[in-house]
């Protein structure tokens, strides 16, 4: 999810191979200048894509923001809401079966420490439920390239095993 409103503002799809479409989705948190109703609306699209598309997902990657993890997830609390990152993971958790990889990215930002701390309490908040769920946790940083190594080897397991090919292998042609 960006800061500006609208980096993806749509649920966009791009054929990636025969029979696979990698589904890009909207962010819809916290972002200066989306109105509630917009972010509602938003999100409500997605969470409905998620439950009539749910037999023909073979993935899914839930990027979250890790870096600002324990802030906004306090903000939020104190409203009584759940973070919205904790609860896509719970949805897409119910509708598909397993838990989806989760990219905790942006971990070059910051420091050290704050980022490992961000990481834990985002672990600690999915795990309600399934204490296996920090094994799907993956950090990374889209900017370096941290880890995104082993997050498609996972991704790549996970569509193999829904009897898909390497998909990587088609996109780099
Ligand atoms: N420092 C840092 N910045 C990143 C990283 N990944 C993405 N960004 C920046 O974060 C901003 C949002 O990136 P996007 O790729 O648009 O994120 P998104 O989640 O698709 O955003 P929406 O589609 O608006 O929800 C951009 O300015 C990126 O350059 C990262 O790992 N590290
Ligand atoms: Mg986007």
């Amino acid at each position: 999810m960006g800061k500006r409103p609208g980096t993806t503002t749509k649920i966009r799809m791009y054929p990636v191979a025969p029979g696979l479409t990698l589904v890009d989705m909207p962010g819809y948190g916290s972002k200066a200048g989306g109105s509630r109703a917009w972010e509602d609306r938003t999100k409500d699209s997605i969470l409905a894509f998620i439950e009539e598309n749910a037999g023909s997902i073979a993935a899914a990657v839930h990027v979250v923001n890790i870096t600002t993890y324990i802030e906004t997830e306090g903000r939020l609390s104190r409203k009584g809401y759940l973070s919205l990152d904790v609860e896509m993971v719970h949805h897409l958790r119910e509708n598909l079966g397993a838990h989806p990889l989760v990219a905790a990215n942006k971990i070059d930002k910051g420091d050290e420490d704050e980022v490992v701390a961000n990481i834990e309490a985002f672990i600690a908040g999915v795990s309600a439920g399934d204490p296996e769920a920090g094994d799907h946790v993956y950090p990374i940083s889209a900017k370096t390239g941290v880890g995104v190594g082993r997050l498609k080897e996972a991704l790549v397991r996970r569509l193999k095993m829904a009897g898909f090919r390497d998909p990587f292998e088609y996109l780099r042609g």
